[in-house]
C-alpha cells in the first residue's frame, strides 16, 4: 500500500498539521491502494501564505524565464510519463495503454500549447499605433486555487498550472481526493523543473475541507475549477463575499447530430467516443440525434458497436474500457440506467449490473438506449458513464432545437457531408465547442462551455488570458 501523507508547500514536502487519513480505492478491484492525508485549515493557510509570499517575485520574473521553466517541466514530465500513467490507472481506472497515450499525452500537449501562445502573447503593449502614451499591461491575477477532478487528471492539472505559471500567478493545487497520486508526482516534477519555492503548492483534501477553505480564503484571488455543476455553483456562492475571479469548467450533455448524409464511420465513431474513458468526459457525445430516414440502421449499428466494447481492469493492456472511478459514480450510473428503462426508453445494448465475469470492481456495461425523448432523465442529466441515448429527429431545425434544449453547453458534434449545413449548425448550436465529422480542435484552441457548463476558457492564449488582469495606463512615458 502506498503511503503519501505529505503536502508540497513552499518548495518542501511537509507533514500534515493534523492526522486525517484518507484511503484511495483502486476502482478495478475495490481494494484500498494508497493512504493520503486530507489537509486542515492550517495546511491550507500555510500553502496560501507561501503562494502569497512568492507572488511579487514570480510576477516580476520575465515571461521568457517563466516559459523556460515550463519547457523544463515538459522534459521532466515526459521522463516520468510511465509513473504518471501507472498512478492514474491505479487510482482512477483508465486502462494502462490509454493512460500512457491520451491521459499523459494531454499534459505535454497543453504545456506545449501554452509555451507557443505565451511567446506571442501581448503581455505589455501600446493600446494602438495612434496612442503611444497608452499602455495595456496584462499582469497576473495573483494567488490562484486550482481545484481539479479525477477523470482526466493530468489534462486538467496541466491546463491550469501551465496557464497560471506563464501568466505569473502563484498557485495552490487541490487535486481530487479520488486521484491524488498522479498530482503528487506532478508536484515532484514542478520541484525538479526548478520553479521557485511557493510558486506551486499542493494540499490534498476534499470539497468541504480544503476545497471550501480555498474558495473562501481572503488571500486567494482566483479559483480555477473543473468538476460538477453542483460544486461549481457552491464554489461561486462561497467565493462571492471575497469577489474572487471564478473560472468554471463543468458538466456537459453533448449532442452528436447525425444527418442522413453522414460519412459511413460516423456512428461507430460516435459510440466509441461516448464509451472512451468509460464515459467519464465532460465533452462526451452522450445524446446521439439521428435523422429519421436512417434511424433504424443507426440504432442497429450503435447497439452492435457497443456490444463489442470490451470492459476490463486498468492494468490489462489493450483498447478496452476500465471501471468507473468509485462506488458513488457506479451507483449513480445504475440508477440512471434504471430510470431510462422505467421512463420508457428502449434498451438495445448493456443495462444495469456488472458485465459477465467482472463481479468486483466498478464496471459498467456499455449501454445504448434508443427511442429516447429529450425530456427523459437520461437525456437531461450528465450520466458520466458509458451510456448513450439515441434521439430521433426529422429536420435540421428540429435537431437544433433538441440539441440546444439542455442546461449545458459544452461540446456538440455534427456529422454531415454538406458543408453549408455543417456551418449553419456550428453557428446555431449553443456550446463553447462544435466538432464536425470527427475533426477535433487544433492545438491552442480554447476549451470551455456556455450556460451551466461553466465560464472562462482553458488552453492556448485564452487559457493564459483567464489568469491575467488587464491594466490600462495613460500617460506612459517613453522608455
Ligand atoms: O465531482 P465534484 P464528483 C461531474 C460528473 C460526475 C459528477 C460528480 O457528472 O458524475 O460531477 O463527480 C472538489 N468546494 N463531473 O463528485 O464533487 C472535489 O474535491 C470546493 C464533471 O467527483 O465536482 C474535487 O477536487 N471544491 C467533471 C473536484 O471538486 C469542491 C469532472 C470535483 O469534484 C467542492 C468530474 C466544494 N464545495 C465530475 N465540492 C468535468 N467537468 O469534467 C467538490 N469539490
Amino acid at each position: 500500500m502506498i503511503e503519501k501523507r505529505d503536502f508540497y508547500i513552499n518548495g518542501q514536502w511537509v507533514a500534515p498539521s493534523a492526522a486525517n487519513d484518507f484511503e484511495v480505492i483502486n476502482p478495478s478491484t475495490e481494494e484500498p491502494c494508497a493512504v493520503i492525508s486530507l489537509g486542515s485549515e492550517a495546511d491550507t493557510n500555510a500553502a496560501v501564505a507561501a503562494a502569497k509570499a512568492a507572488l511579487p517575485g514570480w510576477m516580476a520574473t520575465p515571461v521568457a524565464e517563466r516559459i523556460a521553466l515550463v519547457e523544463k517541466l515538459i522534459d521532466v514530465y515526459e521522463a516520468r510519463a510511465e509513473d504518471l500513467a501507472q498512478a492514474m490507472s491505479l487510482e482512477m481506472g483508465a486502462p494502462i495503454d490509454m493512460s500512457r497515450t491520451s491521459q499523459v499525452g494531454a499534459g505535454s500537449w497543453h504545456l506545449r500549447n501554452f509555451i507557443a501562445a505565451a511567446k506571442e502573447f501581448p503581455f505589455d503593449a501600446p493600446l494602438n499605433d495612434r496612442s503611444p502614451n497608452d499602455r495595456i499591461i496584462h499582469e497576473a491575477v495573483g494567488v490562484c486555487a486550482l481545484i481539479t477532478p479525477w477523470n482526466w487528471p493530468m489534462n486538467q492539472v496541466t491546463l491550469k498550472v501551465g496557464a497560471a505559471a506563464v501568466a505569473g500567478c502563484t498557485m495552490v493545487l487541490k487535486p481530487s481526493e479520488q486521484s491524488p497520486l498522479n498530482a503528487m508526482i506532478f508536484a515532484e516534477l514542478m520541484d525538479e523543473a526548478g520553479f521557485p519555492a511557493g510558486v506551486f503548492n499542493l494540499v490534498n483534501g476534499d470539497g468541504p475541507g480544503v476545497g471550501s477553505q480555498l474558495t473562501t480564503h481572503p488571500d486567494v484571488d482566483m479559483i480555477s475549477f473543473t468538476g460538477s455543476t453542483r460544486a461549481g455553483i457552491a464554489i461561486t456562492q462561497a467565493a462571492a463575499p471575497t469577489l474572487k475571479k471564478v473560472d468554471l469548467e463543468l458538466g456537459g450533455k453533448g449532442a452528436n447530430v447525425i444527418f442522413e448524409d453522414a460519412d459511413e464511420k460516423a456512428v461507430k465513431r460516435g459510440v466509441l467516443h461516448m464509451m472512451q474513458n468509460t464515459g467519464q468526459s465532460c465533452n462526451a457525445p452522450s445524446r446521439m440525434l439521428v435523422q429519421n430516414s436512417i434511424y433504424d440502421r443507426v440504432v442497429a449499428e450503435a447497439a452492435e458497436v457497443a456490444a463489442k466494447v470490451e470492459v476490463g481492469p486498468a492494468d490489462q493492456q489493450g483498447r478496452h474500457i476500465g471501471p468507473v472511478v468509485n462506488e458513488m459514480q457506479w451507483n449513480k450510473i445504475q440508477d440512471l440506467i434504471q430510470k431510462g428503462i422505467d421512463e420508457g426508453a428502449r434498451l438495445v445494448a448493456g443495462g444495469t449490473g456488472r458485465p459477465d465475469g467482472l463481479n468486483k470492481g466498478y464496471y459498467v456495461k456499455p449501454t445504448v438506449f434508443a427511442d429516447v425523448n429529450n425530456q427523459m432523465t437520461i437525456a437531461r442529466e450528465e450520466i458520466f458513464g458509458p451510456v448513450l441515448s439515441i434521439i430521433p429527429f426529422e429536420s435540421e431545425e428540429e435537431a437544433i432545437g433538441i440539441a440546444n434544449d439542455t442546461p449545458y453547453g459544452l461540446t456538440n458534434y455534427v456529422q454531415t457531408q454538406d458543408g453549408a449545413r455543417a456551418n449553419r449548425m456550428a453557428r446555431a448550436l449553443r456550446s463553447g465547442m462544435v466538432e464536425m465529422n470527427g475533426k477535433s480542435r487544433s492545438a491552442g484552441s480554447p476549451f470551455g462551455g456556455m450556460k451551466q457548463s461553466g465560464k472562462g476558457r482553458e488552453g492556448g492564449k485564452w487559457g493564459i488570458e483567464d489568469f491575467l488582469e488587464v491594466k490600462a495606463v495613460g500617460g506612459w512615458a517613453a522608455d
